[in-house]
Order: structure tokens, then C-alpha cells, then sequence
């Protein structure tokens, strides 16, 4: 029987806001005591994740002296060395503080675009010395309630100023840091600029260096916008832009959820793991997501635990499915060419075109095949329901 045991190779993150949310909830206190950073550091340890991330203020306070910053961050640094953990990733917290109430980059008042711009330089700075290689950004209230507030092309182009500006403080450092930046439809503002992989994907070609920013896609987030996200990370796969990935659970049309990974849409998620396992995705496989709010802190380690192993037993379930000859078989008959089109399709040319226009096909016999997607379908089913 396979243990499902965590390895660093696995590179299962949570951020310190994850396993460290209070819950909090727009209707009612926190349920759980605050935890130090370095007492999530042990936690995390213990239940076996290999990474921790941060936003600058999960870690340091926002109006911290420049000696409580060190002596927190030397702390912090400790608590690393001692359990093995590292820093893969950090961001900056740019939507709590209500100096950032009309979003941050995206504002209209220039004295908050400038202060999130040096806000995010000296987190870059914090990430990096944490030796950080991947920096997120989510614009959590990079967004509006009403249009009549904001012009959206000014607040794409404000958007754009920032990260490039930001990108030439990277690179002018000397940092080996990419950018992953993250959508959400909505949530906390009413909607938010960006709302979508797809977006951010289009968005980053208008950058002036399009090479070090990717995306960071977040289950719940294009499942709030009703998307398959699957596709999302597919497409950002495709284009060489998925540079990190938040993995949680969000059923379609409900609240902001933040569920541990895979409880909810569990086939979705077999397609996630299985593609990323199939692809050879390199990247940390980040859970942000936070434990029900009935829970203590017994039932974040078994939040921490659930979603790791979770992952685990997925990513054996996508192996299995792979070696199924049944399977196999179906994927084949799917997948069938006999090359009597190549001569009409590919790369463009006139013969080709000339050719093709000339053809003839038998539409009715292409349309009454069946495709045995049923089977298939029930297949993997019964691959997740363990029967076979
Ligand atoms: C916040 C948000 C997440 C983002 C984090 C990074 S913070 O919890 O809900 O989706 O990834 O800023
Ligand atoms: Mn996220
Ligand atoms: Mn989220």
C-alpha cells in the first residue's frame, strides 16, 4: 500500500496566509489564534510540505522599523535553516492596507500607484534575500464597482507602467526572478481588471519583457468565472508562461471558497494533476487554499495533509489511467491518422489550398461515426472510483 508521504521532489508549498488564515469571514471573527511565522515554518515541517511563501506583510509588518524588520526576517531565516524548508515564491500584499482601497498599480491617485510601486521594490528586495525565483502578483483590488470610477484603459495601461517599470528594477538588481501574475474575476472588488488567465496571457505580449512574466493560475479563481481551468493552464503551458500554479477547490458559482485542493471537483482535478505529472511541469505546486472555518489547528494539519496527499493519490490515479490497455486503446482509435490528408492540410501553400477546395468528403459518414467518448468517459470514472 502506497504511503502518499510528501517528498521535497514533490515541491508542495503553502503560503504563510494559507495554513496561517484565522478564519476570518466577512460575517463572523476569527476562529483560530494568530500563529508567529516561525511556529507556521514547524508546522508546515511537520506535516511535510518542502516550501513556504510569503507576502511581505505575512512575515513583516507593515510599519515595522527597519531593526524589526531584520530581527524578524533573522528569525524567519532561522526557523528555515532548522527544518529544511525554502522560499520559492513571495508577493506583495497590495490589497489589504486602506491606502490601497481603489487597487494599487491601477489607482487613480498617483501618490498609491507610486507608493504600491515602492511597497512592491522593497518586497522583491525581502523575497529575494529569502531566495525566492518566482515573484507573484495579484491585484486584489486592481479593480472597480462601478465603471463610472475608473477608465479601464487607463487602468490597463497604469497596469503595464508598473510591471515594466518593476521588471527594470528586477533585472537593474541582478535578481534571478520571474513574475507570475494571477487572475480573479472578482473578489474582493466588485469586478477586477485582468479577470482571466486568458487575459493576463494577452496582456504579458504587451510588456517590455515579455520573457521573465508568465501567469499564475488559481483553481477557485477561473473556476469563479465558470472557465475550465485545465484550459487555462493549458494554454499557458503551450506558450512556455506557466511559471507557478495555485492548486485549491471552489465549487462554480458559490463564495470565494479557497477549499483544500481537490474538495470539490475531483475529476477536474484528476485532469490538473494528470496533466501537469504528463507535461513534466517543474514548477511548485502551491496550495492556496486555507481549512474550513470549524476546524483548529488539529484540522489545518489535516487541511495541509488532505491536499498533498490528495494530490498524491491523483497523480497515481493519472498513472494508472495512462497504462490502462482499455484506455490506451480508446486513445488511439480517437486519435487515428492514416495520412490521406496530408497532402490537402498543414503548412499553407496554393496547391495545397487549390487541392483541398477540389476534395471530396463524405460529410454525412464524418458526422454519423460514433466517437466512443461515453466509454472513455465511464472508464475514468471507474479509474477514480478505484474499480479498476
Ligand atoms: C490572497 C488571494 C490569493 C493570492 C494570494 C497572493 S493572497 O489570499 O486569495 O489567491 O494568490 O497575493
Ligand atoms: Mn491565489
Ligand atoms: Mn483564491
Amino acid at each position: 500500500m502506497p504511503s502518499y508521504q510528501p517528498k521535497p521532489e514533490h515541491k508542495f508549498t503553502f503560503g504563510l496566509w494559507t495554513v496561517g488564515n484565522i478564519g476570518r469571514d466577512p460575517f463572523g471573527e476569527p476562529v483560530r489564534h494568530k500563529l508567529s511565522p516561525v511556529e507556521i515554518v514547524h508546522l508546515l515541517a511537520e506535516v511535510g510540505a518542502y516550501g513556504v511563501n510569503l507576502h511581505d506583510n505575512d512575515l513583516v509588518p507593515i510599519d515595522a522599523t527597519v531593526a524589526e524588520r531584520d530581527r524578524i526576517v533573522a528569525e524567519f531565516k532561522e526557523a528555515l535553516a532548522a527544518t529544511g524548508l525554502v522560499v520559492p515564491m513571495a508577493t506583495t500584499n497590495l490589497f489589504s492596507d486602506p491606502a490601497f482601497k481603489d487597487g494599487a498599480f491601477s489607482a487613480n491617485d498617483p501618490r498609491v500607484r507610486a507608493y504600491a510601486l515602492q511597497k512592491t521594490m522593497h518586497a522583491i528586495d525581502l523575497g529575494a534575500e529569502l531566495g525566492a525565483r518566482v515573484y507573484v502578483f495579484w491585484g486584489g483590488r486592481e479593480g472597480v464597482e462601478t465603471d463610472a470610477a475608473k477608465d479601464p484603459i487607463a487602468a490597463i495601461k497604469r497596469t503595464r507602467e508598473a510591471m515594466n517599470f518593476l521588471c527594470e528594477y528586477a533585472i537593474d538588481q541582478g535578481y534571478d526572478l520571474k513574475f507570475a501574475l494571477e487572475a480573479k474575476p472578482n473578489e474582493p472588488r466588485g469586478d477586477m481588471y485582468n479577470s482571466t488567465t486568458g487575459h493576463i496571457l494577452a496582456f504579458i505580449e504587451s510588456l517590455d519583457h515579455p520573457e521573465m512574466v508568465g501567469v499564475n493560475p488559481e483553481v477557485a479563481h477561473e473556476h469563479m468565472a465558470g472557465l475550465n481551468f485545465l484550459h487555462g493552464v493549458a494554454q499557458a503551458w503551450e506558450t512556455g508562461k506557466l511559471f507557478h500554479i495555485d492548486l485549491n477547490d471552489q465549487a462554480f458559482g458559490r463564495y470565494d471558497q479557497d477549499f483544500r485542493f481537490g474538495a470539490v471537483n475531483l475529476k477536474s482535478a484528476f485532469f490538473l494533476v494528470k496533466f501537469l505529472e504528463d507535461v513534466g511541469y517543474g514548477g511548485s505546486r502551491h496550495f492556496d487554499a486555507h481549512a474550513y472555518r470549524t476546524e483548529d489547528y488539529e484540522g489545518v494539519r489535516d487541511f495541509a495533509r488532505g491536499c498533498m496527499r490528495t494530490y498524491l493519490i491523483l497523480k497515481e490515479k493519472a498513472a494508472a489511467w495512462n497504462q490502462d490497455a482499455e484506455i490506451a486503446a480508446l486513445v488511439k482509435e480517437i486519435n487515428a491518422d492514416d495520412g490521406a490528408m496530408a497532402p490537402y492540410t498543414g503548412a499553407y501553400s496554393r496547391d495545397k489550398a487549390r487541392a483541398l477546395k477540389a476534395a471530396a468528403f463524405d460529410r454525412v459518414a464524418l458526422g454519423a461515426r460514433g466517437l466512443a467518448y461515453e466509454r472513455l468517459d465511464q472508464l475514468t470514472i471507474e479509474v477514480l472510483l478505484g474499480v479498476r
